[in-house]
């Protein structure tokens, strides 16, 4: 009888180490797809990664590359300096919608504008995880948060914000893709997405963002599994997957 592969570990995930996350968490899958990303274009030895605050604050201790810490939501111009000084390494963010969205709001957005020469992986999940499930502003309308009990209210609290719709709109970004892990077909496509994002650095393109929509079961209050349900039924109708910039 042959032997079918169904599972190995990423060359550049961390040896010995086992996740910290929650149970139907979608940072591990992410994780797992950058790593993935990574080994296949063999850059591990050539990567600085920039972490972000939130749960995701210490994926250095996941990823064997090189990695470097920034303040609240300041990722990408911490990458932008990087990328400056090192021009021949591969630079990317990982950032929550927390951190990206709301803190680092203005990084982002000059970044993209500059077309700047680096890899954003933007992890959407509706909420601040890490800090107790406080309102971002990715929180859909009438979800419920610490922040927002009631739910959000758009008179009170705005509209939900389309990041990657708002920067698709500057002329400067090249790759702008929403996708999703809910489901491994989604997460199929996410992994192409995001080895694209870092493919496109490596030919020495600009400006990338892959926006994952992933799951918080902890502060959603549910279970893993119905968690990706509520992401499928309730996030991706508004935030509708796609591309919505791209080079060619
Ligand atoms: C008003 C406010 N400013 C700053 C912080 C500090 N802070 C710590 S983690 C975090 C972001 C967490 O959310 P996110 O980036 O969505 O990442 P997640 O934990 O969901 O992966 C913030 C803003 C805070 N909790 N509240
Ligand atoms: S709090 Fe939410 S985002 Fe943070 S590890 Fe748990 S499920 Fe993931």
């Amino acid at each position: 009888m042959s032997e079918v592969k169904v599972y190995e570990r990423p060359k550049s995930w961390m040896p010995n180490v086992s996740s910290h996350y929650c149970p139907g968490c979608g940072h591990g899958i992410a994780h797992r797809l950058v790593c993935e990303a990574i080994d296949e274009l063999g850059i591990q030895n050539d990567t600085i990664g920039v972490a972000p605050v939130g749960c995701a604050a210490m994926i250095y201790d996941y990823m064997d590359t090189d990695y470097c810490e920034a303040p609240h939501g300041r990722a990408p111009a911490v990458a932008t300096g990087l990328k400056t000084v090192r021009p021949d390494k591969i630079v990317y963010t990982y950032q929550g919608d927390g951190d990206l969205a709301s803190i680092g709001m203005a990084e982002i957005i000059h970044a993209a504008n500059r077309g700047q020469s680096i890899t954003v992986i933007f992890i959407n999940n509706a909420i601040y995880g890490m800090t107790g499930g406080q309102m971002a502003p990715t929180t859909l309308i009438g979800q419920k948060t610490t922040t927002c009990p009631l739910g959000r209210d758009a008179s009170v609290n705005g509209y939900p914000l389309r990041v990657s719709e708002m920067l698709a709109t500057l002329p400067a970004p090249g790759f702008i893709t929403r996708v999703t892990v809910a489901q491994p077909k989604y997460t199929l496509k996410a992994k192409q997405a995001i080895k694209k994002a870092f493919q496109n650095q490596v030919e020495g393109k600009g400006f990338s963002l892959v926006e994952v929509l992933s799951s918080c079961p902890t502060n959603w209050g549910m279970r893993p599994v119905e968690a990706f349900d509520w992401l499928l039924s309730s996030m991706m109708p508004y935030y509708p997957l796609g591309v919505f910039k791209d080079f060619d």
